[in-house]
């Protein structure tokens, strides 16, 4: 059986935008596993502690024969080969790669939430998403659509980066 999983991508160390292409490269390389599609990436202001530099983020859309699990352990490979550092909790990173969305499941394990509890509340997650996505609505989650959840959430803090010079 072959699912869609949606992955919110995050870095804001060590030249963010490198990593985040370089992290979509290897999403599409994860075995049983195409990245089919991905929004563009978004310079975005620190939700949380502001003493740390802009983030860059972005969502991706995989096809995938992995379970819910199984994506996850390649995921978190994936932020150690990143050589991820996590000085503290909600503190800098070089990459973090989230799974918001799998199919239209709800997951609850001591590991792994999905939808990702935190997405609704977050403009870098929910424009790139509605980019990506459409304005469809995403009924496990809302009866809003998604265009308008991503407008809600959205302050002037995110600015869509342009190809690099
Ligand atoms: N803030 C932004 N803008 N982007 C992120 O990816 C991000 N990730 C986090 C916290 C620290 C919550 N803040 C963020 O984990």
């Amino acid at each position: 059986m072959i699912s869609t999983a949606l992955i919110g991508l995050g870095a804001n160390l060590d030249n963010p935008r490198a990593q985040l292409e370089r992290a979509l490269e290897a999403l599409d390389r994860l075995p049983l596993t195409d990245c089919t599609r991905y929004s563009r990436l978004y310079a975005s202001k620190p939700v949380g502690p502001q003493d740390q530099p802009d983030y860059v983020n972005a969502v991706a859309e995989l096809h995938t024969h992995l379970s819910p699990l199984a994506l996850l352990d390649q995921l978190q490979a994936l932020e150690q080969q990143h050589r991820r550092v996590r000085l503290r909790h909600w503190g800098p990173r070089t990459l973090d790669l989230d799974l918001l969305l799998f199919d239209d499941r709800s997951i609850v394990t001591p590991r792994l939430v999905v939808p990702h509890p935190e997405m609704l509340n977050r403009g870098f997650v929910m424009r790139p998403l509605a980019d990506l996505l459409g304005p469809q609505k995403l009924s496990s989650l809302s009866n809003e659509n998604l265009e308008m959840l991503a407008q809600r959430v959205e302050g002037d803090d995110l600015l869509p980066l342009g190809p690099q010079e």
